[in-house]
C-alpha cells in the first residue's frame, strides 16, 4: 500500500508561533527575525 501525500493546516492568532513551529519542525532550526505571514 502507497502513502498518500497529507497536508497540514496551522490555526492561530497571529505572533503564536505557528511559522517558527513548521520552520523548526522541517529544517531543525529556530529562525528569531521571521516576518507575519499574510495570506500564504
Ligand atoms: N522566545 C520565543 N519566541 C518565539 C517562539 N516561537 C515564536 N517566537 C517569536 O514570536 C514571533 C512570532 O512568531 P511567528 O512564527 O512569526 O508567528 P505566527 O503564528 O506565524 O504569526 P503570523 O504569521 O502573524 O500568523 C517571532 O518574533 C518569533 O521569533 C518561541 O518558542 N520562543
Ligand atoms: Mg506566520
Amino acid at each position: 500500500m502507497s502513502a498518500l501525500p497529507s497536508v497540514m493546516v496551522f490555526v492561530g492568532n497571529s505572533g503564536v508561533g505557528k511559522s517558527s513551529f513548521i520552520h523548526r519542525f522541517c529544517y531543525d532550526r529556530f529562525l528569531a527575525e521571521l516576518n507575519a505571514t499574510i495570506g500564504k
